[in-house]
């Protein structure tokens, strides 16, 4: 059975309905540390699981006979910015908690998200290589830094089968931004239908590695079913799709909604943006288990803005 610690967040919500559907519902445990997402919450089997309390972990795992974990609980950059201190115990214990009960071998596999945040300043910007300069100047890129060194410490050493992406920013409808600097992608979409304007916090040309949901759950499930002997790399994998910057976005919207606007005022995050590459060299992944993106930015304009019309046209109809 498989059990998402996180499963109320943007990756993590995602994750679950798809790996019910693969799997069946009884056989995916979805958990998080409070019902914040009550939709997820009401849809299948949830438990209250603290990811920072081992015996938390461990309790839901003997429950339901856990073989499977997806560790998506973290604190994200833009926020991790604000409490450092915070975000270094949540996405470090968690990971510890995880790794170590994999050790006992109570589980066959673990699933843990890294970033293109691990690389920074010094890192080539342009189709950034698997293997190169990576010195994280937020605290969250640091935690999935010396994530991905332990990780690889825990395959080496102990056997533990835990795998791992480094997600680009990644756009989806389902969920409201969770304090992501690559969040601007998602509100730009609910902000073009509800104010026909938005107030972008990067500048205009502020170019970022980025993915579509389905892309980011595809690839997620696609190197959990690998062969063992094909996920060779095992600090973490550099995943790409497209890449672009706010306002090739903003004209993307603007075929489908002529009137919108964009204004740009970029705030704290900009810093954090430009920390990170433009553009992501992910060969290894689709050389070692055969990843190949989907999504493009126009087709992902038009479904956003399509579920997204659904979803606000649901709300203001709803009888009163
Ligand atoms: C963030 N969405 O913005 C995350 C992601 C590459 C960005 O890690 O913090």
């Amino acid at each position: 059975r498989i059990l998402i610690i996180g499963a109320c967040g943007q990756i993590g919500s995602e994750l679950t309905y798809s790996l019910r559907n693969i799997f069946g519902n009884k056989n995916v445990i979805a958990s998080d540390i409070n019902h914040s997402n009550l939709s997820l919450v009401n849809s299948g089997l949830f438990e209250i699981v603290d990811a920072q309390d081992y015996s938390s972990i461990k309790t839901c795992v003997e429950k339901h006979n856990i073989d499977t974990i997806y560790l998506m609980a973290a604190m994200l950059s833009a926020t991790g910015e604000k409490f450092p201190e915070k975000a270094w115990d949540l996405n470090m214990n968690s990971l510890f908690h995880v790794l170590n009960l994999a050790k006992t071998k109570c589980l066959k596999k673990v699933f843990w998200p890294s970033s293109i945040a691990v690389f920074g300043t010094t890192t080539p910007k342009e189709y950034t290589p698997q293997y190169t300069t990576m010195e994280p100047s937020t605290v969250y890129g640091i935690t999935k830094q010396v994530g991905e060194r332990w990780c690889e410490y825990y395959h080496n050493k102990y056997g533990v089968d835990v795998r791992s992406l480094r997600y680009p920013g990644i756009i989806s409808w389902k969920t409201l931004p969770g304090g992501g600097t690559t969040d601007y992608a998602v509100e730009i979409y609910h902000k073009a239908i509800t104010d026909k304007f938005y107030n972008c916090f990067l500048k205009e040309d502020t170019e970022l590695p980025m993915m579509f949901m389905d892309d980011a759950v595809k690839a997620t499930i696609d190197i959990m079913n690998a062969e063992t002997s094909d996920v060779k790399i095992r600090s973490s994998y550099n995943l790409a799709a497209i890449s672009f910057t706010p306002k090739d976005i903003a004209e993307s919207i603007k075929k489908h909604i002529p009137e919108f606007k964009v204004g740009y005022h970029p705030d704290y995050r900009q810093d954090i943006a430009n920390s990170w590459p433009k553009s992501i060299n992910d060969s290894y992944a689709r050389q070692d288990w055969k990843w190949k993106h989907a999504w493009s930015l126009e087709n992902i304009t038009i479904e956003m803005l399509f579920q997204l019309n659904k979803k606000y046209n649901s709300i203001l109809k709803e009888p009163n």
